[in-house]
């Protein structure tokens, strides 16, 4: 599914990250930057070690929630990796909502910094971190849209899906929002 803003595309697939054509991808990192399974799991297997080796040595002190941080796509089609950190769900009362979209809008700003024209991003902390998919999808869709009416940059926002729920929830309110 494709919806144009601007000059600018998103759009949805189902698939695995880690063989996407962009320049940069998003991983969903714990704030400690110690890899882990999920995404965090396949993007450094499919990276190889100079992604941790890298991460560690830009990064020692990891990268606080809602935020994200750079470091070089090593065997990934990808130039880059983006680690970003969403909030662990704990019912929608801590802050949850923002800290997810900062997480977005950061890696959004290190695409324009790093001069990348496509990033793909990943359902940050749908999996093991519990955030309803629905409302994950809601909050990340909008601070896209909302970046790429602004910034107009960049050319291509992509959301990598793995499974058909969680595309089905994205292509519901990506389809609400283009109406
Ligand atoms: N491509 C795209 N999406 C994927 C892939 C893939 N190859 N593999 C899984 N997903 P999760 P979180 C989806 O648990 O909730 C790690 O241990 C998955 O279906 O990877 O942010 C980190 O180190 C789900 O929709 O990340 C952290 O400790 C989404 O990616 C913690 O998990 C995110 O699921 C972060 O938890």
């Amino acid at each position: 599914m494709l919806v144009q803003f601007g000059t600018c595309r998103l759009e949805l697939v189902q698939g695995d990250i880690t063989r996407q054509e962009v320049d940069a991808i998003v991983n969903a990192a714990n704030s400690r930057l110690a890899g882990g399974g999920g995404v965090d799991g396949a993007i450094h297997r499919a990276a190889g070690p100079t992604l941790m080796a890298e991460t560690r040595t830009q990064h020692p002190d990891g990268c606080p929630t809602g935020s994200a941080v750079a470091a070089s796509g090593g065997l990934l089609r990808a130039k880059f990796v983006f680690h970003a950190v969403g909030p662990i769900w704990r019912g929608g009362v801590s802050g949850e909502v923002e800290l997810l979209k900062s997480a977005y809008r950061r890696c959004l700003e290190l695409a324009v910094e790093h001069s990348c024209h496509s990033i793909a991003f990943p359902a940050i902390s749908t999996g093991v971190y519990g955030y309803p998919i629905d409302l994950a999808a809601e909050s990340s869709l909008s601070v896209a849209r909302e970046f790429l009416l602004t910034k107009k940059q960049p050319n291509l926002v992509r959301f990598v899906l793995f499974d058909g729920g969680a595309f089905g929830a994205y292509a519901r309110v990506l389809e609400a929002m283009a109406d």
